[in-house]
């Protein structure tokens, strides 16, 4: 069954402009983009988001991190999407990540891994509408194909 997940391009991923290499991988795989922005994450949203990770050593540098520049973020819909994009990402540790994911292509440490992606379906349940309101999701099988034509 055809499920969304949450996907964030960090600001390192803007700022070296690999924001169309790696949705084009999404798209190729044959993920449906279904939401798209490009905003600024502020501290307020940046704790929420990340609220599991409060507390830890990582937690202010990453605040820092994801508020430095400009994200793109976008909810892709497929059949196993989540798990789907978790592989495609690779290892949380850039440097652990495989070759062929996106982190082990594009990457080099845990610090500036480029991308976000749920883990699971509750956590995409609880991050789409961080940053999505229901409006700006679009039903993709319903674009209407006469028009495209036209
Ligand atoms: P994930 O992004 O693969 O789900 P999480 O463990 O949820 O990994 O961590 C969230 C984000 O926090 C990571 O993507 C990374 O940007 C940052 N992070 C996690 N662990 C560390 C660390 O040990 N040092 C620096 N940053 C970290
Ligand atoms: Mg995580």
């Amino acid at each position: 069954m055809a499920e969304r997940t949450f996907v964030l391009l960090k600001p390192d991923a803007v700022q070296r402009a690999l924001v169309g290499e790696i949705l084009g991988r999404f798209e190729r795989r044959g993920l449906k983009v279904v939401a798209m922005k490009m905003l600024r994450v502020t501290r307020s949203l940046g704790e929420t988001y990340y609220a599991e990770h409060k507390g830890k050593a990582f937690f202010d540098p990453l605040m820092s991190y994801i508020a430095a520049g400009p994200v793109v973020a976008m909810v892709l819909e497929g059949e196993g999407a989540v798990a789907i994009v978790r592989k495609m990402m690779g290892k949380t540790n850039s440097a652990e990540a495989e070759p062929g994911t996106i982190r082990g292509d594009l990457a080099l440490t845990i610090g500036r891994n480029i991308i976000h992606g749920s883990d699971s379906l509750e956590s995409a349940k609880r991050e789409i509408p961080l940053f999505f309101k229901p409006d700006e999701i679009h039903a993709y099988a319903r674009v209407d194909e006469a028009w495209l034509r036209e």
